[in-house]
C-alpha cells in the first residue's frame, strides 16, 4: 500500500513536472522537430492532418503485424507438421481450388480495406481549401525564399509589394543570438515563416535551380519544389510552437544545409510580426520573449 502510494506520487510528480516547466516559461514556445533523446516514433501532431497520418500508420501496423503472425503460425505449423520425420509419405496433389480462391480473395479484401481508411486521408492533404494566409515559398541552392502572397490582415492592395524574405540556416555561434539552442544547429533559420494558430496556411511551392522539398514533419506536410511548376500544400495549425523541418530532396552539396523554420504564433503576434516585417524587419527574435524557443519537456 506504502509503496503504490510512493508509486502514485512519483508518477504524478513525473506527470506534472513538464506543466510546470511549461508554466514557468509560459511566454515561451515549445520547440518541435529536433531530435530528442530516448524517443521513438513521430514527432507529435500539430495538425488534423499529421494526426490523421499517424492513426493510419498505427492502423496499418495492426494490419501488418497480424499478416506477419498468421504468415510465421502457418510456416512454423508447415516446419513441424510436414517435416521428413513428421510426414514421411508427403501428399503428391498440386491444386487445391477452395485455398486458391481465399488466398486471392482475401488479400484483396484487406488491400480494399487500407484502400477505404487511406484514400481520405490522402484526399485530405491534397483537396487544398481556401487559405487565410497564401505563402509563396521558393527553393534555392541553397536556402528558401517566402512570399506572403496573402497575409490575411491586410486587404490585398493593388501593386502592393507583399511580405518577402529569405531565409538561412544560422551559425553555431548566431544560435543563441536568434534565441535557439545549441542542438538547434542546422534546423533554426535566421528568418522564420511565422503563421497564426488556429488558421488555413496554403503553401504554393515551388523551386528556382534545382528541385528541393519543403517539408513540416509535425504538420505531416511535405512537398517537392519543382522548377517551373507551383504545386500546393495547406495546414492548419492547433498549437503555438516553433517547428523544424529540412529540405527533403537532394539538391546538391549544401543541401544538408536548408533547415526550415516555422513559428506557430497567437494572432495578435502574428499580426505584430507582420507590422514589422512590412516595415522590413522580419526577425522574430526581435519581438521579445514569446518567441525565445524553449526546450520542451521529453514526452513532448
Ligand atoms: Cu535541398
Amino acid at each position: 500500500m506504502r509503496f503504490m502510494k510512493t508509486l502514485s506520487g512519483l508518477a504524478l510528480s513525473v506527470a506534472t513536472a513538464p506543466l510546470l516547466a511549461l508554466s514557468a516559461a509560459a511566454q515561451e514556445l515549445p520547440v518541435i522537430g529536433k531530435p530528442v533523446d530516448g524517443l521513438l516514433g513521430f514527432q507529435p501532431a500539430a495538425t488534423e492532418l499529421a494526426a490523421d497520418i499517424h492513426w493510419l500508420d498505427g492502423m496499418l501496423n495492426y494490419v501488418i503485424t497480424a499478416i506477419v503472425l498468421f504468415v510465421m503460425g502457418l510456416m512454423i505449423y508447415c516446419f513441424l507438421r510436414f517435416n521428413r520425420r513428421a510426414n514421411p509419405k508427403p501428399a503428391t496433389f498440386t491444386h487445391n481450388t477452395p485455398i486458391e480462391i481465399a488466398w486471392t480473395l482475401i488479400p484483396i479484401v484487406i488491400l480494399v480495406g487500407i484502400f477505404v481508411y487511406s484514400l481520405p486521408v490522402l484526399f485530405k492533404q491534397q483537396e487544398i481549401p481556401e487559405g487565410d494566409l497564401v505563402i509563396k515559398v521558393t527553393g534555392y541552392q541553397w536556402y528558401w525564399g517566402y512570399e506572403y502572397v496573402k497575409d490575411g490582415v491586410t486587404p490585398a492592395e493593388e501593386g502592393a509589394e507583399p511580405v518577402a524574405f529569405e531565409s538561412f540556416k544560422l551559425e553555431r555561434d548566431q544560435l543563441a543570438q536568434y534565441g535557439y539552442q545549441d542542438s538547434d544547429y542546422l534546423l533554426a533559420t535566421d528568418a522564420a515563416v511565422v503563421v497564426p494558430v488556429g488558421k488555413t496556411i496554403v503553401m504554393q511551392v515551388t523551386g528556382a535551380d534545382v528541385i528541393h522539398s519543403w517539408t513540416i514533419p509535425a504538420f505531416g506536410v511535405k512537398q517537392d519544389a519543382v522548377p517551373g511548376r507551383l504545386a500546393q500544400l495547406w495546414f492548419k495549425a492547433d498549437m503555438e510552437g516553433v517547428f523544424f523541418g529540412q529540405c527533403s530532396e537532394l539538391c546538391g552539396k549544401d543541401h544538408a544545409y536548408m533547415p526550415i523554420t516555422v513559428k506557430v504564433v497567437s494572432e495578435a503576434k502574428y499580426a505584430e510580426w507582420l507590422a514589422k516585417a512590412k516595415a522590413g524587419d522580419v526577425q522574430l527574435s526581435s519581438i521579445a520573449a514569446p518567441v525565445a524557443p524553449v526546450q520542451v519537456a521529453a514526452n513532448n
